[in-house]
């Protein structure tokens, strides 16, 4: 009986708890738009008209979607009220570091930029939305980029350092949850958007790369202690891209495939949430002739841990010892073999809402800290119709099947004892992908009337899907 008893009262805790923090995701880069309003300066995204995929230009460009966005710059203060009609508690966004630090490098900031933000938070505040800041979302000021060739330098680490102390200075009453870069590991298959590199990637050798990771290690953790003495509220989260894998068979040989590919995304993570260097990383850097340099201290600014861990979770991906064997899938930045049981998004990433499951539980056995699902979604080719009304929805279905599925298995990780802390659904409101830069690839609960030529008057349509993320939300997960 006493047994019963107290199974039944751990399963009261495990289902979605009251504080959980449902919400949405944008980033500065992928919305504001105004790409040189108010002082701003040019970031890599200005520069990539064609997202990872295309040549950068020398200058920004017209056919680059990202300059103008969603122009969310301009109309915040309706988008952020369709997130408070939906219910959402969390806005997870971005800083643009170079509205603040124009250039990057310079000693005072852009009082301008810190003002748009104060409004942006003040919005949020109004309608009772918690804000969590990324500091850095793929978009390194084009200055630094250029002349330090971003973060293989290690002179970014003083400029991050004056950027973070300058926001936490300012929005100390604003904003708790701050997250430092986004999916860390893009630096891996991505440099410049990753990481602000300007080297052609063919060109950077593996040791360039580490090299890199260690200044942004070291950036990151400094971040966290200026955080914590400023702040001591406040709470500080990595956020790696969540793409774990399976093995293609159970062959032993796969199977030490996957191991070694998942390491390549936990490696990001285990710094930053230990607090030092694993095992296996030293021994390969040993064997392959890789010699980080350190400065004295850093290896001790390391344990400056991160308070909670998130990531991105879009897809699972298969491996095996011989890829060459198995048709290759597409993937969110990263990809790896097919896998035949998995259906796929329009743009060729595989469904797999029990990764989620997976990827959750897996995280929580090695860390042990709050998880927070920084982004989640499907991107699809919604198409605008008459809604009979008077007006126009999207039928989207679709979306919502994949969310309600992905949210099922969520339900299942906190049931098998994951503390989750919240869901943030990417591009809560239609963003320009980051991948391909693409308008048609939409994520959102809201249409945003802007085609890919870029005309369109920017106006903005409530999904079906709206309706069903509010109820989710207003029924804390019950509707289900
Ligand atoms: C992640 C990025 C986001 C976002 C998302 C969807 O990698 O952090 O910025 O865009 O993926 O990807 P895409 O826009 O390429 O479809």
């Amino acid at each position: 009986l006493f047994c019963a008893k107290s199974i039944k009262r751990n399963r009261e805790i495990m289902s979605f708890q009251k504080d959980f923090l449902w919400g949405g995701a944008l980033a500065a880069n992928q919305c504001e738009g105004a790409y040189l309003e108010d002082g701003k300066g040019l970031s890599i995204q200005d520069v990539m008209p064609k997202g990872v995929a295309g040549p950068v230009s020398e200058q920004p460009v017209p056919e680059n979607l990202k300059l103008i966005g969603i122009d969310f710059y301009h109309r915040y203060e309706e988008d952020i009220r369709l997130m408070a009609e939906m219910g959402f508690k969390v806005f997870r966004m971005s800083i643009a570091w170079s509205r603040i630090f124009p250039k990057g490098d310079e000693e005072q900031p852009n009082e301008k930029g810190l003002e748009f933000y104060d409004r942006v938070f003040d919005t949020c505040r109004l309608y009772g939305i918690e804000p969590m800041v990324t500091l850095s979302h793929y978009e390194t000021p084009l200055y630094l980029a250029k002349t330090y060739d971003g973060w293989r330098s290690r002179q970014m680490i003083p400029f991050f350092d004056r950027y973070c102390r300058t926001v936490f200075e300012r929005y100390q009453d604003k904003v708790k949850y701050w997250m430092t870069f986004n999916e860390i590991n893009a630096l891996w298959h991505f440099p410049l958007m990753g990481a602000g590199i300007w080297t052609p990637k063919e060109q950077l050798t593996e040791q360039d790369k580490y090299q890199a990771a260690h200044h942004e290690f070291v950036a990151s953790a400094l971040a966290v202690k200026r955080l914590h003495d400023m702040i001591p509220d406040a709470k500080m989260g990595c956020m790696v891209l969540g793409a774990l894998s399976y093995p293609m068979t159970p062959k032993p040989d796969d199977m030490i495939a996957m191991m070694e590919a998942d390491r390549k995304v936990m490696f990001f993570s285990d710094v930053q949430t230990r607090g030092y260097y694993p095992s296996y990383i030293k021994k390969y850097w040993e064997k392959n002739g890789i010699c980080i340099q350190m400065e004295s201290g850093d290896e001790e600014l390391l344990k400056n841990t991160v308070d909670y861990v998130s990531f991105s979770y879009y897809m699972s991906k298969c491996t095996a010892a011989d890829c060459s064997l198995y048709s290759k899938g597409a993937g969110n930045l990263t990809s790896g073999v097919k896998n035949p049981y998995l259906p796929e998004s329009e743009w060729g990433w595989q469904i797999d809402p029990q990764g989620l499951r997976y990827t959750l539980n897996y995280f929580y056995d090695r860390y042990q800290k709050p998880l927070f699902i920084a982004e989640n979604g499907l991107g699809a080719n919604d198409q605008l119709i008459d809604d009979g009304q008077g007006g126009y929805t999207v039928r989207d279905d679709y979306r919502i099947e994949y969310l309600r599925n992905h949210l099922k298995e969520v339900e299942k990780a906190l049931d098998d004892g994951v503390d989750v802390m919240g869901y943030a659904a990417w591009g809560c409101i239609d963003v320009v992908s980051a991948s391909t830069a693409q308008m048609k690839k939409r994520y959102g609960f809201v249409y945003v009337d802007r085609n890919e030529d870029g005309s369109g008057s920017l106006t903005r349509y409530k999904k079906k899907s709206f309706y069903w993320y509010r109820d989710v939300i207003s029924s804390n997960g019950a509707s289900l």
